[in-house]
């Protein structure tokens, strides 16, 4: 009996030394979205949620809309003894807060989608990321459209292209100047680059950014769209449809792929949001769950940055292109 106590007690204390989460810990994980009714973040918490279910840990999905419920959510997650989380965060800016919050609740972290920077506005390199390869995609938005613009004979010159910008975000202006690169690639004139920031990343922003636009530049009869994500696209299309620029006259490329794309492509007749760059909820939800709990269970670190591609889906290919994603 006492030596059976002692035992205990030694493992207690090397697992206590080593800092390893002992067997009897129920493996707990955190993943904190800034936009959690966005349609991509709702993928990558069900892609999570099989990553949790396959590995027999708890995920504790929390939406972080500002850096207020963003605080309160490292320390609700401390409070119900998890062992770490995935973050998406408001503003890319708060890295500090939230890697000096992990430290002292000795909770693991791993960013996704949006990379934390410092003070500097530098990646912080201590946080494992995954994300995009913003610049890539967009080149291949970029280079979607200006295909397009030749099957459907448009002349380049005389094109308005609009950028649904977000800048403060870098992988937002990593998409956009990948997509402008190629159409200038392309022919473009730089002068029909039109200018539209959006003041958050969400459809009703996007499509009040492009109003403006389009009431400032009425010489353009044509146009093309682009910008960080398929909201900020579609946002634009329907801006185009309340102005009479219907699919003849608009053509729209997001990058996405989740439900706010296929419900355009769903519609009898096709609309102006003519495709979008598909990515992979699967692999920014159900691996990087995996990641912090392979951290937390094996103390296997993470790849310090993984970026993820993706492919043009169109309303011709998109059952084809999400069965090759695996969705
Ligand atoms: C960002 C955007 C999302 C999605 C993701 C991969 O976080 O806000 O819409 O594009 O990157």
């Amino acid at each position: 009996m006492i030596t059976m106590q002692r035992r205990t007690l030694a493992l207690a204390l090397l697992a206590g030394v080593f800092g390893v989460a002992q067997a009897a810990d129920p493996i707990k994980i955190g993943f904190l979205v800034k936009q959690a009714e966005e349609p991509w973040f709702q993928d990558e918490w069900r892609f999570a949620e099989q990553a949790a279910k396959e590995k027999g840990f708890t995920l504790v999905k929390i939406g972080i809309p500002n850096g207020e419920k963003m605080m309160a959510a490292i320390d609700n997650l401390a409070a119900q003894k998890a062992q770490g989380f995935v973050i998406c965060a408001p503003d890319v800016k708060l890295g500090i807060a939230v890697e000096r919050a992990a430290k002292r609740h000795k909770l693991k972290v791993m960013s996704v989608d949006d990379q934390l920077v410092d003070g500097k506005g530098q990646p912080i390199a201590s946080i494992p990321h995954m994300g995009i390869s913003g610049y890539e995609i967009g080149k291949q938005v970029g280079q979607g459209l200006a295909e397009e613009i030749k099957a459907r004979g448009w002349n380049l010159a005389e094109i308005g292209a609009l950028r649904i910008a977000f800048d403060q975000l870098p992988t937002a202006r990593e998409r956009t100047q990948g997509a402008l690169d190629a159409l200038k690639a392309a022919g473009l004139p730089v002068a029909n680059v039109i200018e539209a920031p959006q003041a958050k990343t969400d459809t009703e922003s996007a499509f009040n950014a492009a109003n403006i636009a389009f009431t400032k530049n009425a010489k353009f009869k044509r146009w093309v769209a682009f910008g960080m994500n398929d909201e900020a696209v579609l946002g634009a299309v329907r801006a185009a449809e309340g102005r009479g620029f219907k699919q003849d006259a608009m053509l729209g490329i997001g990058i996405g792929g989740s439900q706010t794309a296929l419900n355009e492509f769903s519609k009898p007749a096709p609309t102006a949001f003519f495709g979008t760059v598909l990515i992979s909820p699967r692999r920014h939800g159900y691996e990087t769950a995996l990641n912090v709990y392979e951290w937390v269970a094996e103390n296997k670190a993470p790849p310090p940055v993984t970026l993820t591609n993706g492919t043009l889906m169109t309303r011709k290919n998109q059952a084809e292109v999400r069965k090759t994603m695996g969705l």
